[in-house]
């Protein structure tokens, strides 16, 4: 009965909306835009904790971070204008990434609204083609059913971020509503011929090949697929910065199909005639800039499952699309008997070439970066949580570290720096007895370094390396490759990184030499504080692979100076 209901202002009534749909944790900045809100979190912070940062765009990542780790929305709260700019770098990645996350911003109330009144911003326009759903609640009363409808559609089919405008207001006003129970999640399965249809085309396939990828996975899905895999002797590949979608270790794990492939991995995901994509977008980076797969007619039968009906056949005209969410595809798989194992030879093959691949190889000065990633994959806890962000320093991570199980990377596919750090201090937060370890770059790190302050104030420990090659590295290597020797406007004066760490009240250790790496790890590491190490490594070692003054090299070279 309706007048049994208690009276609250909007902020509680969002708040209760978000505990009712299952948040534990919130990320943000505060606005006077939304004090309302703020007061109502007040009230239910033993149940949902508010996570409180020093920049809207580390708050975003941390938001992005979270729903990736955990599978449910991360909640991530700006105030207007301002506020909404920083945090939209998370909003852009939960896209890419297909991550589900709920925004809620502050807005100017609805007795100035369309003056361009101060931080004005229409949220609607502004994110339209960044978010799955954007909003304004404009009545009081309709709060959790907004809040309701935004977690079902950031959680549908392919996840993704949505995006909810609080006019003050609003937020001010009250009323006498009940809360809306925890939304469901969304998500098909496939239909019977689907997996009649994949069946015939396996059992004719000599090459087949499995590109594993995307969110919206679940452990139980990861671990269901490995067996299946093994037990049918298939090649798998995990799509760019998923690698964790698949036990590296696993004798059917092919390598990444991402940036910096093996050529051979390369060659193997051209010349299979059955390719089976999971969940993976099937995007630039998957596909060797659009080159592994022609467009828009793959040669390979391409079976293309996916949640988000509308990522099928986007590029490429799949042989088969199978709309499913990546559980039901892979219980339904269980069913699938194949009596062909016509492949199990080239698995061996490919698993032999993803061993040698990722063996580390010298590079220049005293510091091996490759071989420190390599001690970290050896000695670290299975289920430790690698987060990184976007340069060249993350291709070391990806070529030479063994992912070991579902959720122990997190990284934006979206390819945006500053990601690592944030994402590391959202990890440790919302699994705090799991190891933890951020790998930035120097450029990477300082766009979010500000965010120690909030591991500080949090107590989340970490281990943060810090990979020192006072340059943006990846910039610096194409600018040599396109224009040899015209470098110009990537060169970076950093600070004493170590000495950084220790101002915020964290630990820090500077490390030079590979041999020096393991005990300032273990010192780091059993500090109990949030640590960075700073690797001070050869600027001219540009690439797991290659060397800084070798790609100018070539370039002059095919100039013909
Ligand atoms: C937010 C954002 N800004 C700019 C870029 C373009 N970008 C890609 S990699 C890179 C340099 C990264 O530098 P650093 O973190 O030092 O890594 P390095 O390449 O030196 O290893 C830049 C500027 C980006 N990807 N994301
Ligand atoms: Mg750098």
């Amino acid at each position: 009965m309706k007048s049994d209901l208690k009276v609250r202002h909007g902020g509680k009534i969002l708040a209760d909306a978000l505990v009712a749909q299952g948040a534990r944790m919130a990320f943000g900045v505060p606005g006077e835009s939304y004090l309302p809100l703020l007061d109502g979190l007040l009230d239910v912070r033993d149940t949902l904790s508010f996570v409180v940062c020093r920049q809207e765009g580390g708050a975003s990542y941390m938001a992005e971070a979270y729903g990736k780790l955990t599978g449910e929305p991360g909640v991530l709260l700006v105030t207007r204008g301002p506020g909404a700019t920083n945090g939209s770098v998370g909003v852009h990645t939960a896209f890419q990434d297909s991550t589900p996350l709920v925004m809620l911003i502050g807005q100017v109330g609805n007795d100035m609204v369309e003056r361009e009144a101060f931080q004005e911003i229409d949220y609607r326009r502004m994110f339209g083609q960044m978010a799955k759903w954007v909003a304004q609640i404009d009545r009081v009363e309709r709060i959790p059913e907004y809040v309701s409808h935004a977690f079902h559609t950031a959680m549908a089919g392919r996840p993704g971020p949505v995006v909810l405008a609080l006019p003050e207001d609003m937020l001010f006003s009250e009323a006498a509503v009940a809360d809306v129970a925890h939304h469901h999640v969304i998500r098909p399965a496939p239909a019977p011929s689907d997996l009649e249809r994949l069946g015939e085309l396996l059992a004719g396939a000599q090459k087949p090949f499995l590109i594993v990828g995307g969110g919206g996975w679940t452990r139980g899905a990861t671990d269901e697929l490995r067996a299946w895999a093994e037990s049918h002797g298939l090649p798998v590949g995990t799509s760019f910065r998923c690698q964790d979608l698949f036990d590296n270790r696993s004798p059917s794990y092919a390598g990444d199909v991402g940036i910096g492939i093996n050529p051979k991995l390369a060659q193997r995901v051209k010349d299979a005639d059955v390719l089976v994509v999971i969940g993976a977008r099937l995007g630039e980076m998957t596909t060797g800039a659009y080159t592994l797969l022609e467009v828009p007619q793959p040669r390979q039968a391409l079976v293309h499952v996916h949640a988000g009906a509308e990522e099928i056949g986007r590029v490429f005209r799949p042989a088969l699309g199978i709309n499913s969410g990546y559980p039901q595809f892979v219980r339904a798989l269980a069913t699938l008997e194949l009596a062909n194992a016509a492949w199990r030879k080239s698995t061996e093959a490919a698993r032999a070439e993803y061993l040698e691949w990722i063996a580390p190889r010298s590079m220049p000065g005293d510091l091996q970066y490759g071989q420190v990633i390599r001690w970290l994959s050896d000695h670290l806890p299975e289920d430790t949580i690698v987060t990184g962000g976007a340069g060249n320093f993350a291709g070391w991570l990806h070529r030479h570290f063994q992912y070991k199980g579902f959720r122990t990377q997190l990284g934006p596919t979206n390819g945006s720096m500053g990601y690592g750090y944030p994402a590391a201090v959202a990890a440790k937060l919302a699994a705090p007895q799991r190891t933890v370890l951020a790998v930035c770059g120097d450029g990477d790190f300082l766009m979010n370094g500000q965010e120690i302050a909030t591991a500080v104030q949090q107590g989340a420990a970490f281990v943060a390396l810090v990979v020192n090659n006072g340059l943006y590295g990846t910039i610096r290597m194409h600018q040599e490759r396109e224009y040899p020797g015209r470098v110009f406007g990537t060169a970076l004066h950093n600070p004493d990184f170590a000495a950084y760490a220790r101002a915020f009240g964290g630990h820090g250790e500077t490390v030079s030499r590979t041999e020096d790496f393991a005990a300032a790890y273990e010192r780091a590491s059993g500090s109990g504080k949030p640590a960075l190490i700073e690797l001070r490594i050869d600027p001219d070692a540009i690439t797991p692979a290659t060397t800084l003054s070798a790609v100018r090299e070539k370039a002059l070279k095919g100039r013909g100076s």
